[in-house]
């Protein structure tokens, strides 16, 4: 059984959802960020960041293992479950090419305009655009993928689950919105009808 603290942000869906798609008897535990769980010391006796999400592995191999890092919780829970990630080692390769392009490519300027934007500030214009304008190319270079491939890496994978979560912040939080990426849409459409995906999303706390 692995218990999973997390909450309805970006890296703690991707948490939840990887969970729930792997099959992997668990228990979602949310974590109320507003009100300060995170830094209560049973949970920085887990986490001294004092970040979701993290699990909890207590029939892990080897021992009990306390893991945080949605990227490393992705990787961990496909690897244990051998699902969401291809064993053939090409495939296996570029899935975890894409998991780092949506961690790092994508993520990373998201979260740049996220945290310009928190509280309510206005960002200045040209910083807005630069990371704009960083999200914007790689969303397309995404969508051209997804021109000639359901998924983002051959079968459905955790590079799936690392974009997904990140759109939706996209959408939801900063109102950037990419009608004109047609197979971006599709995709997100795909993923949002995926049960896991709406399991793992309810659960920690999204609608
Ligand atoms: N690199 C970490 C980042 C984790 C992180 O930033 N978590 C945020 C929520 S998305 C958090 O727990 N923030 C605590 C707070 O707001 O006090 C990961 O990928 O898991």
């Amino acid at each position: 059984m692995i218990d999973v603290y997390t909450a309805a942000t970006g890296n703690g869906l991707r948490a939840a959802i990887v969970l729930a798609e792997s099959g992997l008897p668990h228990t979602v535990h949310k974590i109320d960020l507003e009100k300060g769980d995170q830094k209560t010391p049973a949970f920085l006796e887990m986490n001294p960041a004092a970040r979701i999400p993290v699990i909890v592995d207590r029939g892990a191999a080897g021992g009990p293992l306390t893991l945080t890092e949605s990227t490393a919780i992705l990787i961990y829970v496909a690897e244990k479950s051998g699902k969401l990630l291809p064993s053939e080692p090409h495939a296996r390769a570029r899935a975890l090419e894409a998991v780092a392009n949506a961690m790092t490519d994508l993520y990373a300027p998201f979260n740049g305009l996220f945290n310009l934007h928190h509280g309510g500030r206005t960002p200045p214009s040209q910083i807005a655009q630069g990371f704009d304008g960083l999200i914007r190319d790689v969303l397309g270079r995404i969508d051209g993928r997804l021109a000639t491939s359901e998924w983002l890496a051959g079968d459905f994978s955790i590079a799936d689950i690392a974009l997904y979560p990140t759109l939706g912040r996209l959408e939801s939080v900063l109102k950037r919105t990419y009608p004109e990426l047609k197979n971006l849409q599709r995709w997100a459409k795909a993923m949002a009808a995926r049960p896991g995906v709406q399991l793992g999303s309810s659960l920690a706390g999204r609608p």
